[in-house]
């Protein structure tokens, strides 16, 4: 898609998870994770709103593989790897959402049982623009999350990275929310 996309008094950007234990040095680090700041600290001066999630697990967690799960400890809720990064520009951001509280579900997306969807509407917003990490778990649910809750959704490649435990799963997950209707865009088209 190649056609210029300007930005809208009803657009949000959404920031998914922006957090220190998904970046290099973390406890579930996605390798290409710091790219992504560059175009996401352009792009949230741009936005009328702006919401950035962040993973906030209790340490029993059912998905922790110390409870049998898939993942390693991470974003423990008031910890050093919760904490957003120190490269992401924090003064644009107007709403933090936690998300993954709830010990037994998943929390990859950012409406799991968050008034995320009311806050949007309450604003009046029709667009969501999704960025962050990582684009095969947390990036994929709010995105698909957000079409069934009625939004339009983009994502924004540049400004997305995967944890990519299967090499592919990346392409996978982009695959999966195309089919689903999200559209995929690149920041340079935005504004
Ligand atoms: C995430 C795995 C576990 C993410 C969160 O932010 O994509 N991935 N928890
Ligand atoms: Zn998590």
């Amino acid at each position: 898609m190649l056609e210029r996309i300007p930005i809208r008094d009803d657009d949000a950007l959404i920031v998914v998870d922006p957090q220190n234990d998904f970046l290099p040095g973390g406890s579930l680090a996605v390798p290409e994770g710091n790219r992504i700041f560059a175009p996401i600290n352009a792009l949230t001066r741009r936005f009328p709103h702006v919401y950035a999630t962040r993973d906030w697990h209790p340490p029993n967690h059912a998905y922790f593989q110390a409870q049998g799960g898939p993942w390693p400890y991470h974003c423990l809720q008031n910890t050093p790897g919760a904490d957003f990064s120190p490269l992401l520009d924090r003064s644009p951001i107007n709403e933090v959402i936690s998300k993954g509280v709830d010990p037994q579900t998943d929390g990859y997306s950012g409406f799991a049982g968050t008034d995320l969807a009311e806050r949007l509407r309450r604003q009046g917003v029709r667009r969501l623009f999704v960025c962050g990490l990582a684009t095969d778990y947390c990036v994929k649910a709010t995105a698909l999350e957000g079409l069934s809750n009625g939004f339009e959704v983009f994502v924004i490649l540049d400004a997305v990275a995967a944890v990519n435990v299967a090499p592919d799963d990346e392409a996978v997950a982009l695959e999966e929310m195309q089919r689903g209707g999200v559209r995929l865009v690149t920041s340079d088209l935005l504004g």
